[in-house]
């Protein structure tokens, strides 16, 4: 009960800051309101299953209109499993929770000319009024911001090859460590250097859980070669460690790695040699920093004509279904 009154609390607090903004004739949000859909602060405020979804897949991802179409297929497979889906933007220089169906349009449209935005950028993107695609760092802050205690993507950034001279490590591992969201992927691609990913992920203090499996899954292919430290069963298993994480007041996020079905997997050879292949031009053509990330997806897409997109669209669904049977189950719990 403290719980849900916490939970309210909070809530009413960004419902009155985003009525302000509203108000405040077209300007950029300043000062920390954000937009909270309708539908998403009703089933928060009455505790109903809820889940996050972030949109750099869809702007830097995913090419147009296989990323618009993806976006409105998973938010129906979350509703179609009993959540609301919150899909989590800032337009406009306003950080949005849960979107209409023309700004995921805006979204798709925009592309690579939406902003990027990990944690180190939202504070821009919202001082100069920009359209930002939240990354999972951005996306698990504002998912906490509001309580939505569980986020579906893909796949999450990682360490990068070469990470250790780099030192080009995803925010996203250090928002594991710092925010209480679960986050559930199908892993993480083997453009990065997955075992010291996860070294960083038990420095970062990060619970990691695969379902039904010991392996640590690769995004396209079911298993990186990898273990995982614990290994849960069903969403209601699921519920229970991210339920058991926040009353202990960890403060810690929880990776959820869900291996992408098995009639989907991509063939593990044809992709890495098209890994290899795009690593290799990324270095050629000096490409770093956030811009490596999308080169390597849509390189690796090109040269597997589609294979890699179709792969990806599929485990994003998959994820999707898992996570949704994952909020709901903790609401369950929670009632
Ligand atoms: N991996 C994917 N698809 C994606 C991303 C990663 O398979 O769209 C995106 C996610 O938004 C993730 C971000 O948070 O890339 C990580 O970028 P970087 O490596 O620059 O931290
Ligand atoms: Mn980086």
């Amino acid at each position: 009960a403290f719980f849900a009154l916490s939970r309210l609390a909070t809530l009413r607090r960004h419902l009155t800051s985003s009525d302000t903004n509203d108000k405040a004739a077209g300007g950029s949000s300043i000062g920390g309101s954000i937009k909270i859909a309708s539908e998403v602060s009703e089933a928060l405020s009455l505790g109903r299953p809820v889940v996050a979804l972030e949109s750099t897949i869809i702007s830097h991802g995913m090419p147009y209109p296989k990323n618009l179409q993806t976006a409105k297929e998973v938010e129906a497979i979350v509703r179609e499993n009993g959540a609301v889906p919150a899909t989590i933007a800032i337009l406009d220089g306003t950080p949005c929770i849960g979107l209409s169906t023309e700004e995921l349009e805006r979204l798709a449209t925009l592309g690579n000319r939406a902003q990027k935005t990990a944690r180190r950028d939202i504070a821009y993107v919202v001082a100069s009024g920009g359209n930002g695609a939240t990354t999972v760092s951005a996306t698990m802050f504002f998912a906490s911001m509001v309580n939505i205690p569980v986020f579906v993507t893909g796949g999450i950034g990682g360490v990068h090859r070469h990470g250790e001279h780099t030192m080009d490590i995803s925010s996203d591992l250090t928002e594991l460590g710092r925010t209480p969201v679960a986050v559930i992927s199908a892993g993480v691609k083997s453009i990065l250097d997955i075992p010291r990913t996860l070294e960083y992920l038990e420095t970062q203090g990060v619970c990691v859980a695969a379902y039904k499996t010991n392996d640590f899954p690769a995004f396209f292919t079911e298993s990186s070669g990898c273990k995982v430290p614990c290994r849960v069963e069903s969403p209601e298993e699921c519920a229970r460690l991210i339920e058991a994480n926040m009353k202990l007041k960890l403060r810690t996020g929880i990776l959820i790695a869900v291996p992408i079905p098995k009639e989907h997997s991509a063939s593990g050879n044809i992709i890495e040699s098209a890994i290899q292949r795009a690593l290799k031009e990324a270095r050629e053509k000096n490409i770093t920093g956030n811009a490596e990330t999308p080169f390597l997806l849509a390189r690796v897409n090109e040269l597997t004509g589609g294979a890699s997109l179709a792969s990806n669209i599929a485990l994003v669904k998959n994820n999707a279904l898992f996570g949704a049977k994952v909020a709901v189950a903790l609401a369950h719990l929670r009632q």
